[in-house]
């Protein structure tokens, strides 16, 4: 049994760096020189969400990932609207009295809002990973300066998000999240087991660009596009509104091993003209997320379902921004 075990976000940077701040803070303020660490990423999928042995360790943390009313939970920091499965669920983090456990659905991102509530609460110094804590604003709250800053990943910090977001190396992710624990950003985005596997990512995403470029349907403000046959859960969000800055929403489909999804967006450049709540929108058919960023997971066999259901979303989308 690990001393901690941390439950993170899987394939996304915020999930990533939030892993990493916990455990600096935590070696920081808590255990001192603790070396037995546990990491897990967390996915979102149609059914259970946690395995049973999520929480092998003696204490256990979950970042930037749904809540559980599981008692053996010691850390919960998140900041998604959809972070509870259940009224009762909620009720339990409402009831909890051991000042451990922190949501902020106004939060852009759970790193910035872990650093700033264990700065305030238990004297965390967030200095050394100031660089990894912006970062992680500015990509999970969108606030990149053009849609071409996000599609193109010129910055080193964008392109370590499409590895983060691409790897299927199941090591990558847990040395990443000791290393950014220990060491600046940009010292950890030079080191060849970063930029090596990088290279051949970084060609596909480019490619992806295109093809999903050409398979975009734009019909009153909303686009939609489907990439189902080509085995990818993860695409860069931004590329339809790089294709056609008119472009308010985006629904699309994809399907990987172990889901069918729908991922709703909202064009990060034009949310005064957004009139939708996605994650209430995805709520309704199990899924979740933000208000300007959602998804739905279903079982991957049922594509169908999802491809109806991605359909009667666009439609609503689009009602309201004819
Ligand atoms: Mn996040």
């Amino acid at each position: 049994m690990p001393a901690l075990q941390i439950g993170y976000h899987d394939h996304c940077f915020d999930g990533v760096a939030s892993a990493a701040a916990f455990l600096r803070f935590y070696r920081d303020k808590v255990k001192p020189g603790l070396t037995d660490v546990g990491l897990r990423g967390l996915a979102h999928r149609a059914g259970q969400l946690f395995d049973p042995d999520v929480f092998a360790g003696e204490e256990n943390a979950v970042v930037d990932f749904r809540f559980s009313p599981d008692p053996r939970l010691t850390w919960w920091f998140d900041h998604h609207q959809s972070a509870f499965e259940s009224a009762s669920d909620e009720a339990v983090f409402h009831a909890d009295r051991s000042g451990r456990k922190f949501w902020d659905p106004q939060a852009k991102s759970c790193t910035r809002f872990l650093a700033r509530v264990v700065e305030e609460k238990f004297g965390w110094d967030p200095s050394p990973l100031r660089e990894l804590i912006d970062w992680a604003e500015i990509i999970d709250g969108a606030l990149f300066s053009t849609p071409q800053m996000a599609v193109a990943l010129s910055d080193p910090p964008m392109q370590l998000m499409l590895l983060i977001e691409a790897s299927k190396d199941p090591a990558l992710l847990p040395r990443l999240i000791r290393e950014l624990s220990q060491r600046p950003l940009s010292a950890v985005l030079r080191e060849p087991w970063v930029t090596v596997p990088l290279q051949p990512l970084l060609e596909r995403h480019h490619e992806l660009v295109r093809l999903v470029t050409g398979r975009i349907q734009l019909d009153r403000g909303v686009a939609t596009y489907d990439l189902a046959d080509l085995g990818v859960e993860n695409v860069n969000k931004f590329i339809a509104y790089a294709a056609d800055a008119s472009t308010l929403y985006t629904v699309s489909v994809s399907r990987g091993t172990n889901r069918s999804k729908i991922s709703l967006g909202s064009n990060p450049w034009k949310q005064q003209l957004r009139r939708h709540n996605l994650a209430q929108i995805a709520e309704r058919y199990g899924g979740g997320g933000h208000p300007a960023v959602a998804a739905i997971s279903l079982p991957p066999d049922r594509l169908q379902e999802a491809r109806a259901a991605a359909a009667t979303i666009a439609d609503e989308l689009r009602k309201e921004t004819a």
